[in-house]
């Protein structure tokens, strides 16, 4: 079973197909070399020549986008979080096209080796020459067919090179709220990581994780780019690849309402998110109030505070900044168990 699904997600160096021809028609002359040097007889040679140059080209090609075929996992294998979050970030669909297109030009080139390389058996010699031609004619334009499959998949090794690494034994906890509230502060004071944090929203781009263990259990917390009240349909790739971390990943949420609204964005908007959240997902949920250090010292009417702190049964209020409070969220997040998702572990 490999939980690693990162490790088999690297997409490989991807050619250009000039880099693919030149390859292949560079060590395929090589191959041929070898031949005009050998015993082969003298009569037989032009011919035994040309067959090797096209079975060796078609062979060295092949091998190239088999190695990109091998490396490349078949999507549905990969646990779901990735399936999301490779069909946010590239779509789904046209990866499998250009991996299916890199097939197709593999199953030709197959057939190319076969025909032409029978063919120049029978031949005599100078039409083996032609036939040598016509079969590289045939395979630059096979190449020349994938172009915009090969372009895709450079680009999708590119978008894919920051896809996180999901440990998928820890418990994980996954941390949400608006932008600027200080999601990424927290990280930052609970685990080793070291997301960017900067008092300006939208600073988080993409998914954050941080380790660590208590008594042994190891527990993630991922920290994702702040959400806004607003519908499904409206989210950007980033704001929805916070979503899929929460409903794939997230055995709870640590919620950080900013009880200050120095982030910008009143309470009551924080409130319709945490509402929506609650009932999109069906999660336990930590709440949190961050910044209380200045809400008692900057006479923010902590009346107005309290009116939405008091909407819930059991709140942690904090300071991400200072570190007060973080005892408490560690102590809750002790007793909390990894909960049974239905990743499709079995395939591996
Ligand atoms: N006073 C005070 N400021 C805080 C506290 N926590 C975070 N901040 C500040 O709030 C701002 C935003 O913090 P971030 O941690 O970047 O917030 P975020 O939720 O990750 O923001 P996005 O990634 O943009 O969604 C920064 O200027 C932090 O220094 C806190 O407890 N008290
Ligand atoms: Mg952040």
């Amino acid at each position: 079973m490999n939980t690693n699904a990162y490790d088999t997600m690297m997409i490989p160096t991807i050619p250009t197909p000039d880099e693919l021809l030149d390859k292949g028609f560079r060590r395929a002359k090589k191959a041929a070399d070898k031949v005009r040097t050998s015993k082969v007889p003298r009569r037989m040679k032009g011919k035994k020549i040309e067959e090797t140059r096209v079975i060796a080209a078609c062979q060295i090609i092949k091998d190239s986008l088999k190695m990109i075929l091998n490396r490349v996992p078949s999507i549905e294998q990969l646990p779901e979080f990735y399936q999301d979050y490779i069909d946010i970030t590239v779509g789904v669909d046209e990866m499998k096209k250009s991996l299916g297109a890199l097939n197709w030009a593999f199953g030709i080139l197959t057939q190319l080796e076969k025909d032409f390389g029978s063919k120049i058996r029978r031949s005599d010699s100078e039409k083996a020459t032609m036939y040598q031609r016509q079969a590289y004619g045939r395979i630059a334009s096979v190449v020349n067919k994938i172009k915009k499959d090969l372009n895709f998949l450079d680009f999708a090794k590119a978008k894919l090179r920051n896809m996180p690494t999901i440990d998928f034994e820890a418990v994980t906890i996954v941390i949400a709220g608006f932008p600027n509230v200080g999601k990424s502060t927290l990280l930052r004071q609970i685990t080793n990581a070291e997301p960017e944090v900067a008092n300006y929203p939208f600073t988080t781009k993409g998914i954050q994780i941080g380790h660590l263990e208590i008594n042994w259990k190891k527990i993630q917390f991922i920290d994702t780019p702040g959400l806004l009240d607003r519908p499904i349909m409206d989210m950007n790739d980033i704001e929805l690849n916070a979503m899929v971390a929460l409903e794939h990943l997230a055995d709870t949420i640590l919620f950080i309402f900013d009880g200050s609204e120095t982030c910008g964005f009143p309470l009551e908007n924080q409130l319709n998110l945490y509402n929506e959240i609650k009932k999109v997902f069906n999660l336990d949920t930590i709440v949190l109030f961050n910044k209380m250090d200045i809400v008692k010292t900057k006479e923010i009417d902590e009346n107005y505070v309290n009116q939405y702190i008091n909407q819930f049964n059991e709140v942690i209020l904090i300071s991400a900044q200072d570190g007060n409070g973080i005892e408490k969220i560690l102590n809750k997040i002790e007793s909390i168990e990894k909960t049974q998702k239905e990743e499709k572990f079995e395939k591996y």
